[in-house]
């Protein structure tokens, strides 16, 4: 095992790269306190590959899919929460936990997605509330017997509609419940998986149907300050290769129109398209972004989010367009290959670094480079930068937040895998 930095160590290299950043007229100590303020909302569902707690042992189904079967998978809630405190306590800063609908806890009672209630995520509330993190929520429009014909929203059966309908409603609600009680505003993110595997012969009316049942989800006006709504569009699913209704153009313009939160996620889009251009150009239109940061492997895969051109290009977008404040950071991924804590550590981590480096970059010279047309200039500065000594910056992070530095954070969950995960059977 390799030996860990000593404290002196980190603070003799940290104060180095002060010096070299000062120089291309950078301000570490600012760019770290920006960094400190930036929440990002981590997804529930990485522990326990989808699954949620309403029918144990139910299939995961809406066209997307978890692969792998690494031991140590969260069965219960406090489960699912023992592994998220972990997860936040090997992480800078203070971070939102985003909540699907299948999270609610009944008391074994069995209640329908119709009929669940903030009480139904009173534990959520509680231990978010004492953990000071704030809530996002998500309704769930897959894994029911309601949503088994592929279509949700957009059904044809209006009996389907509304039974979805009042579930969106129900979460809406309950949303707004979390964000009153944890006194920021809650998130609520709406993605359906409705399309058709093969070729459609009307294109149409299910998309005139989802705009009317998105109309009818978000009639009622709730206090923005306790809940914002989102709408995630998508490209393809799993089973629905041929057509999605909810498709990016749809809501894009359906965000636009009634001026809600607009969720990009990074996987779904074709693989040439980056989320990365596509932010200063939404955020024209549309009040505030919602991010789902994913990795697609040549599909829609939700691989664990790594430190890729990729994601260093979204955060070097939300940096340089001052849309930090506009912008909720989402983690959407779900890995069942490998520890799904590690895995979350791992995402955020690298989310959090990417940002640190969109922070450090001297953004005026860069933008005064561009402006005089000299982009032998630019395309050199920003080669140059990327050799920075930025790591010591994100060390000297982790030290004065107080938590592990560097690849010692794994040693963390190695330990608890033995303690605790690996009596999972
Ligand atoms: C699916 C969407 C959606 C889900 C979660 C579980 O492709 O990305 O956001 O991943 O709601
Ligand atoms: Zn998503």
């Amino acid at each position: 095992m390799m030996t860990q930095p000593t404290d002196a160590q980190i603070r003799n290299a940290y104060a180095l790269a002060v010096e070299r950043y000062a120089a291309f007229g950078v301000d570490v100590e600012r760019a770290l306190a920006t960094l400190a303020g930036v929440s990002i909302s981590l997804h529930c569902w990485q522990g326990d590959d989808v699954g949620g707690f309403e029918a144990p042992g139910g299939e995961l189904t809406g066209g997307i899919a978890a692969t792998g079967n690494y031991p140590g998978k969260a069965r219960t809630a406090d489960e699912l929460r023992r592994d998220l405190d972990l997860v936040y306590s090997l992480i800078p800063g203070a971070h939102r936990l985003n909540l699907h609908a299948i999270y609610a806890e009944t008391g074994g009672r069995q209640v329908e997605r119709t009929d669940l209630k903030p009480e139904h995520f009173s534990r959520w509330i509680d231990w978010a509330k004492e953990t000071r993190r704030g809530l996002d929520f998500n309704p769930t429009l897959f894994s029911h017997p309601k949503a088994a014909s592929g279509m949700t929203l957009a059904s044809y059966d209006a009996s389907i509609r509304q039974f979805w309908v009042d579930h969106c409603i129900a979460c809406r609600r309950i949303g707004a419940a979390m964000g009153k009680a944890l006194g920021t505003a809650c998130v609520t993110n709406i993605w359906i998986p409705d399309g058709y595997k093969d070729i459609p012969a009307d294109r149409a009316t299910p998309r005139a149907l989802l705009q009317e049942s998105l109309d009818a989800v978000l009639a009622e006006k709730l206090d923005r300050r306790h809940n914002l709504d989102a709408v995630e569009g998508k490209l393809f699913g799993l089973g629905a290769e041929s057509y999605t209704v909810g498709s990016a153009e749809f809501y894009l313009g359906y965000a636009v129109a009634n001026q809600v939160l607009l969720c990009l996620d990074s996987g779904h889009f074709h693989p040439t398209e980056t989320i990365a251009d596509k932010i200063s150009a939404v955020l024209l239109y549309v009040p505030e972004l919602l991010l789902h940061v994913s990795r697609g492997v040549r599909w829609d895969s939700d691989h664990v989010v790594i430190f890729s051109d990729d994601l260093q290009a979204i955060m070097q977008e939300l940096v340089r367009g001052g849309f930090l404040a506009r912008t909720h950071i989402g983690l959407d991924y779900f890995d069942a290959s490998i520890n799904r804590v590690a895995a979350w550590a791992i995402g955020t981590r690298a989310a959090l670094r990417a940002l640190l480096l969109a922070m450090l970059e001297p953004l005026d010279q860069l933008r005064g480079l561009e402006i005089a047309g000299d982009f032998t200039g630019r395309l050199a500065l920003l080669e140059e930068l990327k050799a920075l000594p930025w790591a010591a910056v994100w060390d000297y992070h982790c030290l004065r937040h107080e938590v592990p530095v560097g690849y010692s954070f794994l040693g963390e969950i190695r330990g608890y895998e033995k303690r605790e995960l690996s009596k999972r059977p």
